[in-house]
């Protein structure tokens, strides 16, 4: 697949490498609306997931400051709890109030199809940014996030090479069922890890919240007690978080008894990495607006964009999240 660098001086992004792979974007999704209204202001509708995690509350920001009224903009925003119905019916009010284009972080991958025709049909463009959809990628102009899958690959390769012939007793805090970063990390994490002695004992969702993260490790630590847990695979931060008090509550040590890898890197998950409570965190990065923002206007003028923009995710030891964390900024 052809990879070339895009967009490698975008201001906010700094110093993030970013690649594009894939074809360009046809017609039928990209509508016809040009650059905004009479007045020049573009109109956005922003469905976002919901409010569950570190991740989140930085992504909206960074969506809020790209599609802001300085910016030439006006969002519509709206976050649905997590809750994919109530997603679909806010991009359904987003098409029947006529906005210039539709921005969606899909809760989960299914079920987009008939929503993504009807904004098709009604010339209104779609950018996906940071969750993907299971439907046909000519229903939307572009998506841009991050490849959740390698993600998954890069924790797993981490398990690997500190367990590896170890017999490790392993279990899974799962990000929401049905979403993209659930699916994708689970699998890239179950291939690094084959043919090592990490057994996954169990594996449930807690929803990528910290409270979901911490009930789901109480149950798991109820079952097999703490001396029955080597190590923990959280598919986010907050879960690990949240999982840290349940080990703490059970008087054990998190990252010395229990250890713990998880992926996003937001502030509170690279401090408990910093003070050894994580072990190993993958990155993912969330200051998706700016480019969200340039595919939006560029497919408003009629350019040809990429199907897809991914973002270079980076990982972190404890020594390393020592030395970058105060430079971070989510
Ligand atoms: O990892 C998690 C958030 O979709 C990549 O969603 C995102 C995930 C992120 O709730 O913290």
């Amino acid at each position: 697949m052809k990879k070339k660098t895009l967009l490698a001086g975008f201001a906010l992004l700094g110093a993030l490498a970013l690649t594009a792979t894939g074809c360009a974007s046809d017609s039928d999704a990209t509508g016809d609306a040009g650059s905004g209204g009479d007045d020049g202001v573009v109109t956005v509708g922003f469905a976002q997931t919901g409010s569950e995690s570190g991740w989140r509350s930085a992504n909206t920001e960074s969506m809020k400051e790209a599609f802001s009224a300085e910016n030439g903009f006006e969002l519509i925003f709206n976050a649905a709890d997590n809750d994919t119905a109530a997603q679909i019916a806010a991009v359904r009010d987003f098409i029947n109030q006529g906005v210039d284009a539709i921005v969606i972080a899909p809760i989960v991958e299914d079920g987009w199809d008939d929503v993504l025709q009807e904004a098709a049909d009604a010339g209104i463009p779609v950018v996906l940014e940071d969750r993907t959809v299971s439907a046909s990628d000519d229903l939307y102009a572009s998506w841009v996030g991050l490849d959740f899958k390698k993600e998954g690959v890069m924790a797993g390769e981490w398990a690997a090479e500190t367990f590896g012939d170890t017999p490790t007793k392993m279990v899974v805090l799962e990000g929401t069922t049905g979403s993209a970063p659930a699916n994708d990390r689970a699998e890239g994490f179950d291939e690094a890890i084959e043919g090592t002695a990490i057994e996954k004992i169990d594996s449930q969702t807690g929803d990528f919240t910290r409270d979901g993260g911490k009930t789901v490790m109480e149950g798991f630590l109820q079952k097999y007690g703490a001396d029955g847990i080597d190590l923990v695979y959280a598919h986010n931060d907050d879960m690990a978080l949240g999982a840290i008090e349940a080990i703490e509550a059970a008087g054990a040590e998190p990252g010395v008894d229990i250890q713990i890898v998880s992926i996003d890197a937001v502030k509170d998950g690279m401090q408990a990495l910093v003070d050894g409570k994580i072990n190993f965190i993958v990155e993912c990065n969330p200051l998706l607006g700016d480019l969200a923002a340039g595919l939006v206007l560029d497919v408003l003028d009629g350019k040809t964009v990429e199907k897809k923009v991914y973002v270079e995710d980076q990982t972190f030891t404890q020594e390393q999240a020592a030395e970058v964390i105060d430079s971070r900024p989510y």
